[in-house]
């Protein structure tokens, strides 16, 4: 894409600190087309005839990071559909979390305007997961694999929020609040960034 003809905000965060949630609620008032890597991924997994679908389960239920080729792929082609149907403004959000995600996606499909930062204390991520657990039917809503997505947040993803915190693109927002409470603090963050 060229400068300008799409926006991309980055939605990044612990497993579980509710970027999910934070996303849906500014597609709903601000227009925003919202991808989640994650969800991307899921639904590659399910897909009849997917070649990948086997090596996405696995990397799921381990709390590591997919080839960076697969993700960038499925997002690329995301973005490219909503495009095509007139979308400008995207947040993308579980992405980049890991260095070289980062450097392809901003190489070769756009640059980011800035990362949402979502902070919450690793206690509390837990808990909300394993409640959720108890419906969402996710593989890797259980203790074992939280574990390992928090390490794995840590050690393979914070490298890419310190990267763009060096560029001045980032906006931290404390996430350790009531849903709508988080909300209002997200959109005056985004509205710190004039949007
Ligand atoms: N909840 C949310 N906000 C709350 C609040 N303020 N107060 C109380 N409860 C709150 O929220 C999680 C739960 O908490 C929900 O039940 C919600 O109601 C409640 P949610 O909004 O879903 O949080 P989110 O940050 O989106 O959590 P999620 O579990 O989706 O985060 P992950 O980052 O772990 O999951 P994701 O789907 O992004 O990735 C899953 C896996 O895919 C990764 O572990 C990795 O294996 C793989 N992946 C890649 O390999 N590459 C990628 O680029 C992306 C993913
Ligand atoms: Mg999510």
């Amino acid at each position: 894409f060229k400068d300008g003809e799409v926006n991309v905000i980055f939605v990044l965060g612990g497993p579980g600190s509710g970027k999910g949630t934070q996303s849906a609620l500014l597609v709903k008032d601000h227009g925003f087309v919202h991808l989640s890597a994650g969800d991307l991924l899921r639904a590659e997994q399910k897909r009849e005839g997917s070649k990948y679908g086997e090596l996405i389960a696995q990397y799921i239920r381990d709390g590591l990071i997919v080839p960076q080729e697969v993700t960038v792929a499925l997002l690329e082609q995301a973005i490219k559909e909503e495009h095509a149907k007139g979308a400008k403004n995207f947040l993308i959000d579980g992405f980049p979390r890991k260095m070289d995600q980062a450097l392809t996606f901003e190489d070769t499909i756009s640059k980011s305007k800035f990362t949402l930062f979502f902070e919450c204390p690793e206690k509390v991520m837990l808990e909300r997961l394993l409640e959720r657990g108890k419906t969402s039917g996710r593989t890797d809503d259980n203790v074992e694999s939280i574990t390992k997505r928090f390490r794995t947040f840590v050690e393979t993803s914070m490298p890419v929020v310190d990267y763009f915190e060096k560029q001045d693109k980032v906006v931290k927002v404390n996430c350790n609040q009531p849903v709508n409470e988080v909300y209002e603090k997200v959109k005056q963050a985004l509205k710190s960034k004039g949007i």
